[in-house]
């Protein structure tokens, strides 16, 4: 028996537990000892076999000389490593730099294991970096502003609440465990209300669905601090104590009417009076901002609205209550630090997530003369992957370790295959609770296959034998002494054990229910929770937290496209293991919209914009709204499906701060459909 911790970019961060016989995988379950997850797992876990043994997962490193021609050959390990030390040593000899080597690296795999990349490539001096995060820097920078960081309650504070309003955020898909939590405020007479454009399978549980216009949460949420005001039921104490900017706040609500409101949210009268008794009149509500809420342009603003009605309602710091985004308080290992420190390592060249692909690489000076992606899919997960390839063209070696062929991979000229987390020691950790748990090795590597951690230290050993500034990188450390030398005090003082080894059979939780600014001390530069945040206006933004008119459909692509996260994928992985409606792409339309186009159920539809087009099946539905239309994110292998085809590479209004570039847009896409002949 050995326990495993699922390293996927997921709130729940679950432990497992595998049995293993003549050296193969052979069952997995949910671990009954964590308090968190209780034992169960989601149905992508329980593919984990079948993926681990996948007929069509990475045995051995391959090389093809012409990006996307197919031809790959087999090699071995060592022509692999030749090749990458032969183009370093080229690099070094013209440049007397490593700027033109880049790092692609996102969260496929979040093991503290993994950013052994990341510490790779600040070892060697200063290289070329793409920083961003196209998951959710809008909000972290909009909860900063408010808050000074962005801290979220321990999820059993949910269960606690006596209403949990849900904005743009689809835990029944995307956090599972969360659920139970969820239903037991329900099952005490908490109400739960789900306001999304879509009717998500979070909206199937909820007591009130509010169905509103993407990217009009935040004049909602403006709008009933409004009325909280004329009701009188805002907390003055809180307020007039623990928070700054309220006066200038409170006179710039008054432009607010119901009308317009109405007009801007598409939400009726009654919803509206509805939602204005309930919200308002709450003693404790748990507010639960989504992560797809702030891919929109206005995505930092409308965070930063709800997080003003939570305060003005006197709901912080209390139990059951609040506002609760993420949280990167467990991001404390040493080599996490230096993927935060990157962002300002003034020596590596920055390239702006979203603006590389404006400006590319040939304009630079040095050019890119070598990408490393690992734990990244861009050319699925990333907009306008066409331009992507565009680039990837004109860099002369692009690396990508992955576990799969994938469209990535195919566009890359080395593809090296990396292990699972059945199949190394690791640790990993979560944005959502605090728990903590290390990853055993239960099974040999996968053919060939080697860790992020393994590969580098094999490019580490070839850069000091030949090159005049020797990397500094642990090389010969075991993957269990390197994860004990990442160990911090930060790491002590957040999971509240010794080190590494302290952590080993058993699942480490805080066994406190963390009520986020209970103390009501904010990191904020005026120590108070700011309506007026001077740091915002600095940056370039509207000190108070008003939102704004929302994007409108231009032109004659009038259906806004909505790509959430699928409950039977995670980003591109899982898709091909046929979970959900088998693994098959569909487009969501609204009955009228369907109707108005002549598509029934089931038809093959282009959906196309000015960027791209592709076919797909429909799925005519009441779920979505009437100019909405929704495909799911990810990897659809084979189905010529690629939703970010479609996406504008648009910047969300904040970001920078917590991730050195803005976010990204995704849903202000606007495309159209038509019945394929
Ligand atoms: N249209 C649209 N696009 C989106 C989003 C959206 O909502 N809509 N969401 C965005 C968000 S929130 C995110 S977080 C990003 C995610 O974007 P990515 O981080 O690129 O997503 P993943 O598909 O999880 O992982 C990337 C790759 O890592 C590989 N991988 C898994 N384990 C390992 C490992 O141990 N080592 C290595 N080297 N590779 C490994 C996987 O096989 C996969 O191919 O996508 C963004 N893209
Ligand atoms: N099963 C599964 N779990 C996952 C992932 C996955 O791919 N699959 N991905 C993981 C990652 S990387 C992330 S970032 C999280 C994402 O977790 P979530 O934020 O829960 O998921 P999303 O699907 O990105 O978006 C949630 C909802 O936001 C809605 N939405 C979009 N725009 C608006 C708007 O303007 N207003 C409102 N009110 N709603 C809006 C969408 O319709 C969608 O239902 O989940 C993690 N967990
Ligand atoms: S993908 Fe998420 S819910 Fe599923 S096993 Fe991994 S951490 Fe748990
Ligand atoms: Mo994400």
């Amino acid at each position: 028996m050995k326990r495993h911790v699922c390293p996927r970019n997921c709130y729940s961060t679950c432990t497992m537990i595998s049995h293993v016989k003549n050296g193969k995988l052979i069952t997995i379950s949910g671990d009954k000892d964590n308090p968190y997850t209780k034992g169960t797992l989601c149905a992508k876990a329980y593919t984990y076999i079948e993926r681990n043994y996948h007929q069509q997962r990475l045995k051995y490193p391959y090389y093809q000389e012409v990006k996307g021609s197919g031809n790959f050959k087999r090699i071995t390990w060592k022509t692999a490593i030749e090749l990458i030390e032969d183009r370093l040593l080229k690099i070094d000899q013209k440049y007397h730099s490593f700027l033109p080597v880049s790092l692609y690296k996102y969260t496929g795999n979040l093991g503290v294991n993994h950013y052994a990349s990341e510490e790779f490539f600040s070892s060697i001096g200063p290289t070329t970096r793409i920083v961003g995060s196209p998951c959710s820097s809008a909000g972290f920078d909009a909860t900063s502003y408010d808050f000074g960081k962005s801290i979220s309650s321990d999820p059993d504070q949910l269960a606690k609440a006596k209403l949990i309003v849900i904005w743009g955020g689809n835990p029944a898909a995307t956090s599972i465990h969360s659920i139970p939590f969820i239903q037991k405020a329900q099952a005490q007479g908490a109400i739960l209300i789900v306001i999304d454009p879509i009717f998500s399978h979070t909206a199937e549980i909820a007591d009130i669905y509010i169905q509103l216009k993407p990217g009009s949460d935040g004049i909602l949420a403006n709008y009933l601090t409004k009325l909280a005001i004329e009701m009188d039921v805002i907390d003055r104490s809180f307020i007039d104590q623990f928070s700054i900017g309220f006066e200038r706040f409170q006179e710039k609500l008054t432009q607010f009417s119901a009308a317009e409101v109405m007009a801007e949210t598409g939400i009726n009268e009654d919803a509206l009076n509805v939602l204005t008794e309930i919200i308002i009149k709450s003693t404790s509500t748990f507010h639960w901002i989504g992560l797809g809420l702030q891919r929109h342009q206005n995505g930092g603003e409308m965070v930063r609205s709800i997080n003003a009605l939570a305060a003005a309602t006197g709901m912080i710091g209390k139990e059951g209550s609040g506002v609760h985004y993420a949280h990167s308080d467990t991001w404390v290992f040493k080599n996490q630090q230096v993927f935060f420190n990157e962002h300002e390592d003034q020596r590596n060249r920055i390239l702006n997530m979203n603006d590389w692909i404006n400006n590319g690489p040939t304009l630079l000076d040095p050019p890119l003369e070598l990408m490393w992606v690992a734990c990244r899919n861009p050319l699925v997960q990333d907009p306008q992957p066409q331009r992507i390839r565009e680039h990837f063209e004109a860099i002369p070696f692009v690396v990508t370790v992955d576990q799969f062929m994938t469209p990535t991979a195919r566009w890359s000229n080395l593809v090296l295959p990396a292990t699972s987390h059945f199949e190394e020691e690791d640790i990993a950790t979560s944005y959502w609770h605090r728990g903590l748990a290390l990853n055993e090795k239960a099974i040999e590597p996968y053919y060939e296959s080697r860790s992020d951690l393994k590969i580098m230290q094999m490019i580490a050993r070839k850069v000091d034998d030949r090159f005049h500034h020797p990397s500094t990188f642990p090389q010969h450390d075991s993957n269990e002494d390197y994860l004990r030398k990442q160990w911090t005090p930060a790491a002590t003082k957040a999971f509240g054990i010794e080190d590494y080894d302290d952590a080993k059979g058993r699942v480490i939780f805080p066994d406190i229910s963390l009520v986020a600014w209970r103390n009501k001390k904010f990191m904020t530069p005026s120590g108070k929770y700011e309506f007026f945040s001077q740091s915002a206006f600095e940056d370039g933004y509207d000190p108070l937290p008003i939102s704004k008119k929302v994007n409108i459909a231009k032109g004659k692509y009038q259906l806004q496209l909505l790509t959430p996260h699928d409950p039977y994928a995670l980003n591109s992985q899982f898709h091909f293991l046929g979970l959900g409606k088998n693994g098959e792409a569909f487009i969501a339309i609204h009955e009228k919209t369907a109707l108005d186009r002549g598509i029934s159920n089931g038809d093959i539809v282009r959906v196309f914009n000015e960027y791209g087009a592709f076919s797909l099946k429909a799925e005519v539905t009441y779920r979505v709204a009437i100019d909405v239309v929704m495909i799911y994110t990810g990897w659809y292998p084979n189905q010529g499906v690629n939703v970010n085809e479609l996406v504008p590479v648009q910047e969300t209004d904040m970001g920078d701060k917590s991730a050195g570039a803005k976010g990204i847009a995704f849903h202000d896409t606007f495309v159209e459909v038509e019945r394929k002949i």
